[in-house]
């Protein structure tokens, strides 16, 4: 069966090997079947639910794209694109999140995790975070999503409002509810300076992870 393909990765720099091994090396598995359509996304706009400076951004999708390139993507296989260039992401999110519940998002780990003690200061873009990624997956049909294990939450939120939306406007299999595909070995790698965490380009230390950049 032929298989359609999205992921997306954020731009904000430091990609490391818990990127690579958790979803990139997987990204370019998948390219390589016979009959998939894979389709991978730079996804600028989730970058900026927290502080970005407008250049580094920039620059930050620039080596996100050459860092998929020299991993084995082929631009000649697969799409390669910039979230923020597709207005229907930032439409569709909003369509969605007429349809997604307060209750749902209030339970996503990540958002306690990155918003902290002080949640009223964090952004709305920070919370709707799981809303845009569900648009990102359902406005391409997308019927397998590789990621790391921690976009598993993210993934259920997204096929409960493929479901949700099905059912209200009783249109069956209107959004195809995509299957998330995540690897057993290296779904989640360590971070090396907190074992109880994950490796994060977020870490503001960088000896916590190692960069695919690093010198050997
Ligand atoms: P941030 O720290 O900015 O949230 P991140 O390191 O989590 O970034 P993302 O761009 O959010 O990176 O993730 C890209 C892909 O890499 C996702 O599929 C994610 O699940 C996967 N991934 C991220 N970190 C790890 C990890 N430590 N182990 C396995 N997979 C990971
Ligand atoms: N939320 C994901 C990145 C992401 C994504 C997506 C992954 C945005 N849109 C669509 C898969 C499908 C993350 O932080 N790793």
């Amino acid at each position: 069966m032929s298989k359609k393909i999205f992921s997306g990765v954020q731009p904000s720099g430091n990609l490391h090997l818990g990127n690579y091994l958790g979803a990139i090396k997987n990204f370019v598995n998948l390219q390589n079947e016979k009959n998939n359509q894979c389709v991978y996304c730079v996804v600028d706009l989730h970058a900026i639910t927290v502080k970005q400076d407008p250049k580094e951004l920039k620059n930050n999708i620039r080596e996100t794209v050459a860092t998929f390139i020299a991993s084995g993507i082929d631009p000649k296989k697969s799409i390669i694109f910039n979230q923020s260039k597709v207005p229907a992401h930032a439409e569709g999110a909003w369509i969605l999140s007429c349809v997604a519940r307060m209750g749902w998002l209030n339970r996503m780990t990540q958002f306690k995790e990155k918003a902290g003690k002080d949640r009223e200061q964090a952004s709305i873009g920070l919370y709707a975070y799981p809303v845009l990624m569900a648009a990102d997956i359902l406005l391409y049909d997308a019927t397998h999503v590789p990621v790391g294990n921690d976009q598993k939450q993210h993934l259920e939120l997204c096929r409960d409002i493929a479901q949700k939306f099905n059912n209200d406007f009783e249109v069956d299999n209107f959004l195809q509810v995509p299957e998330p595909l995540i690897q057993k070995e290296f779904s989640r790698i360590m971070s090396l300076k907190d074992g109880s965490k994950k490796m994060s380009k977020s870490d503001l230390s960088d000896f916590s992870r190692i960069n695919l950049t690093d010198n050997k």
